[in-house]
């Protein structure tokens, strides 16, 4: 195992035109024949054929038919007696694997008596020896043969050209994809199943067949997902003439699977968390992200299917560009101007709070990136969240049509090839040559090529004498690992200028490209207030030293509704930084100031904002968000003042929480659209703060209309937050609310996910959550085998309960370093996810970041570790 580096990537010596594949699927020892058309690329040098493969027991290798020499050397099978000249020839291979053993779910598995895939990165070579690279692009013709009676459905990518019995109670199934696709695209599914299907006719006339398969029992829940996909269609077609081009499109879910969802041409395979639904057993939540994954996964047909990654290093051109596709399909989806931006603060609050941390921390890395050990540990949200940043900046700059002019330029160039992230921007410039993205081309991809969040600096000044007022804006990024020096980047600055009133004075988009740079506004009797960096404009950390004042006209008034939310942040962020600096006061005697509180009140009472815009203002900045404010950082006080914080406003607003909940409230039928969802969430953190202030009161009024909502919801939003309320206000109810819902769903696999989950993310009251954790995983429906399970349990807590993880007597390290070593036996993509829980351990105050680097330094001194922990445990420690 070595690092791979993108500089020296090099064309395959070989090309492989066809695969024709047989499977013989049995759990135990499966049997796969691959019969393949290859030639030598003429632009290569001559050399031996290096195939990949992974954990196979090989039995046979012919060429043009006849028996041939080959070696086996690091995990490849290397052919040197191969045909010259530029002929293809066939190169047949036969191999078994033991998919009942895979417990890394990559390759080919079994998940609940039934057969999966998982090829991307490179687990094709898993399942057969092969070219395993994305620029290796083949037609495929695939033959599946099961027992009948134990796997009825047999699917794989393309359409179903042949099916019919065979002997002894087995059938097959033969597929064709007609599209040339990357090994990483392959699927094959196998197994008792059911479907939801839909025909469509798309606006060319042409039908197609939609469908959803899932397990027998499951098929309640498939409405949403197979409404979500009709949407995902109609939306591609409609915002960017993307049509789809199968008769077939068929999605199937598996409760074991180490991601959300992959793309495989014509048949995506689904954690089932993506696809499951109905309101009796799927927040609000969930129903969104079904939408977005959906459209996520349909969207990659075009943006990663039809145009894929030359190598890995690439990935954001795929992912970074999806996720933008995602984010915009959801939003035009949300309709109304503020649901739009109720998604984007969404979408913002995910960036900040984990890209941001992951771009100032040990695996820092470019959204292009320049090397890695393990490439499944660049599925980040630096590739994702910050790639599909550095794609809505590209729209920002072109405009909208513009974007959708370099979207056709782009397939028009780049359709049925590999290619780079330069060829993306390149396209998207070209189609708008008079743009600033097109002006500033080579600057504007360090976007790409520097890793780190860069720094807005901005500073006013007005001068009463001539009326100008003056914006001095610098911009500037820390060193990261490997990237001493950093260039300016080119930031898009959408901005606006308010008078004290709040009235808009001007409005405009500035694009920074210099290190420094001074705007000037004339014409001004007052000095304004500047609404900088509006929807977020670029993704970079924005220094201004905003006075009260100025943040509390922003939040009445701000036209922006992105930096109306952001003022309310920063109010409630300026306050938890100075309660936990100034440690003379202990959490319990903080007071929070009276325009804050009233500031807020306004908010929650105002008849003119939406619930759920309401719901985000309302939700004070997450502990994680507040940890990268600070230089050194006790998780358990940054808790704890946080928790302080909700306490008072909880007291503070009683009355406004408890007319909140009553006017949020209602038991119409069940919608998960925006309007609804919102009402929903504020009626749930309404409710969150009735409960935590009946923690100090005493008063068991609302603690007791929780547990009664519990019992009556009727769907799992409601439910799920009056649990929830129970739980983190630590009520005594709360047990026997937790009990009867494990009693009420104990057959419903995603939804004891979400009770571990409660559970291990519950507020740490005196040490009491790590033996919970413990407990939990000797509940007989634990299994660290399934992700979702140890997700559910380790994870909430070790990444997502830092105020309990970060334990004084280091006792939570050492649970988490049992658990990434003991996973990585188990599944190493899941253990190298775990393992990314100490990535700012370097930040910690004494003695918590001695014993993190002790507890790292541990998982590092064993040997025999997967490349995956291997690569993040190395990093966090250099
Ligand atoms: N493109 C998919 C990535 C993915 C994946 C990667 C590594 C290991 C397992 C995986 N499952 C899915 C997901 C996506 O971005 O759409
Ligand atoms: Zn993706």
């Amino acid at each position: 195992s070595k690092v791979i580096l993108r500089a020296d990537y090099q064309p395959p010596a070989y090309w492989i035109d066809t695969v024709e594949l047989a499977f013989d699927l049995d759990p135990g020892k499966t049997r796969v024949l691959n019969r393949m058309k290859v030639r030598r690329n003429p632009d290569v040098t001559a050399q031996p054929l290096r195939l990949d493969g992974e954990e196979l027991n090989l039995a046979r290798v012919l060429v043009n038919g006849q028996g041939t020499s080959f070696k086996l050397e690091d995990s490849q099978l290397v052919l040197e007696n191969l045909p010259e000249g530029h002929e293809p020839f066939d190169l047949e291979i036969f191999t078994t694997c033991a998919p009942a053993k895979n417990t890394k779910l990559m390759g080919l598995y079994v998940s609940n008596d039934s057969f999966f895939t998982q090829c991307e990165a490179e687990g094709f070579r898993r399942i057969t020896y092969f070219l395993d690279r994305p620029d290796v692009m083949a037609s495929y013709t695939v033959t599946l043969r099961a027992d009948k009676a134990r796997y009825p459905v047999l699917l794989s990518n393309g359409n179903l050209v042949e099916q019919g019995a065979l002997e002894d109670g087995r059938h097959f199934a033969k597929w064709v994809d007609p599209f040339r696709k990357p090994s990483y695209l392959f699927a094959l599914v196998a197994g008792q199943l059911v479907c939801r299907e839909q025909r469509i006719a798309a606006r060319n006339g042409k039908e197609h067949l939609l469908q959803v398969y899932v397990r027998p029992g499951d098929l309640d829940k498939t409405e949403h997902a197979m409404n979500s996909l009709m949407a995902s269609v109609a939306w591609d077609e409609a915002r960017f003439k993307l049509p789809l081009d199968l008769e077939r499109f068929m999605i199937v879910a598996t409760s074991d699977f180490n991601m959300g969802a992959m793309e495989n041409k014509g048949l995506n395979i689904f954690n089932t968390k993506y696809v499951l639904a109905n309101q009796a057993t799927a927040t609000d939540t969930d129903y969104s992200n079904i939408e977005s994954v959906v459209g996520h996964e349909y969207f990659h047909n075009w943006t990663g299917n039809r145009v894929t990654c030359r190598d890995w290093f690439q990935l954001s051109l795929k992912e970074g560009l999806t996720v933008f596709r995602d984010q915009e399909f959801s939003q035009d989806l949300a309709g109304a101007d503020s649901a739009r931006a109720v998604k984007r603060i969404e979408d913002v609050r995910v960036l900040r709070t984990a890209q941001f941390p992951e771009d100032a921390g040990p695996m820092a890395h470019p959204v292009r990136p320049d090397q890695y050990l393990e490439i499944n540990n660049f599925y980040t949200v630096t590739v994702y969240e910050k790639g599909a940043e550095v794609v809505r900046m590209m729209q920002t700059l072109v405009g909208r049509e513009g974007f959708a002019k370099g979207m056709s330029l782009y397939f028009e160039r780049h359709d049925g090839h590999a290619v780079t992230c330069d060829d993306f921007v390149q396209a998207i410039a070209d189609a708008n040559p008079e743009s600033p993205l097109a002006q500033k081309l080579d600057q504007f991809k360090r976007w790409y090529s520097q890793a780190g969040t860069p720094r807005l600096k901005a500073a006013g000044h007005f001068d009463p004498v001539s009326g100008i007022y003056s914006l001095a804006l610098s911009q500037s990024c820390a060193p990261t690992p490997g990237q001493a020096e950093k260039l300016p980047f080119v930031i898009p600055i959408a901005l606006g200028l308010l008078d004290a009133n709040g009235n808009e004075l001007t409005t405009g988009m500035h694009v920074l490209t210099d290190a420094t740079e001074t705007l000037t506004f004339p014409g001004l009797t007052a000095a304004p207030v500047p609404s900088l960096l509006r929807g977020f404009s670029a993704p970079v950390v924005l220094d201004y030293l905003y006075t009260d004042t100025e943040l509390l006209t922003l939040l009445a008034h701000d036209a922006d509704p992105f930096n109306r939310w952001e003022a309310g942040q920063r109010l409630a962020t300026q306050r938890a930084l100075g309660h936990i600096r100034n440690e003379s006061v202990a959490p319990a005697d903080i007071r929070l100031d009276h325009a804050f509180i009233e500031a807020m009140r306004v908010i929650l009472r105002s008849d003119k904002l939406d619930a759920a815009f309401k719901e985000l203002v309302l939700t004070l900045p997450a502990e994680t968000y507040i940890a990268e404010q600070l230089d050194v950082v006790d998780p358990q006080r940054i808790h704890a003042v946080r928790e302080a914080m909700r306490e008072q406003l909880a007291q503070a607003l009683f009355s406004d929480w408890a007319w909140a909940f009553e006017a949020h409230s209602e038991n119409g039928a069940y919608s998960p659209d925006a309007v609804s969802s919102g009402r929903r969430a504020l009626a749930g953190l309404a409710l969150t703060h009735l409960c935590l202030a009946a923690r100090s009161s005493g008063d068991s009024v609302w603690p007791g209309k929780a547990l009664q909502r519990f019992k009556d919801a009727s769907n799992m939003t409601d439910r799920f937050n009056a649990l929830a309320a129970l739980v983190t206000s630590g009520h005594a109810l709360a047990a026997q609310a937790l009990q009867r819902f494990h009693a009420m769903f104990k057959d419903e696999a995603l939804v004891l996910d979400k009770w571990f989950a409660l559970q291990a993310g519950a507020p740490d009251r005196g040490g009491n959550i790590l033996p919970v954790v413990k407990q939990l995983m000797n509940h007989a429906d634990f299994t660290l085998r399934n992700p979702n399970r140890a997700r559910s349990v380790i994870f909430s807590y070790c990444s997502g309960n830092p105020g309990a993880f970060h334990r004084a007597d280091a006792a939570g390290y050492v649970y988490w370093s049992d658990r990434v070593i003991e996973l990585d036996t188990v599944n190493p993509q899941v253990a190298a996810r775990l393992a990314r829980a100490l990535d700012r351990w370097k930040k910690l105050a004494e003695p918590l970041r001695g014993a993190a680097r002790e507890a790292i330094a541990r998982v590092a001194a064993k040997p025999d570790l997967s490349n995956d922990v291997r690569e993040v445990v190395s990093r966090a420690l250099a």
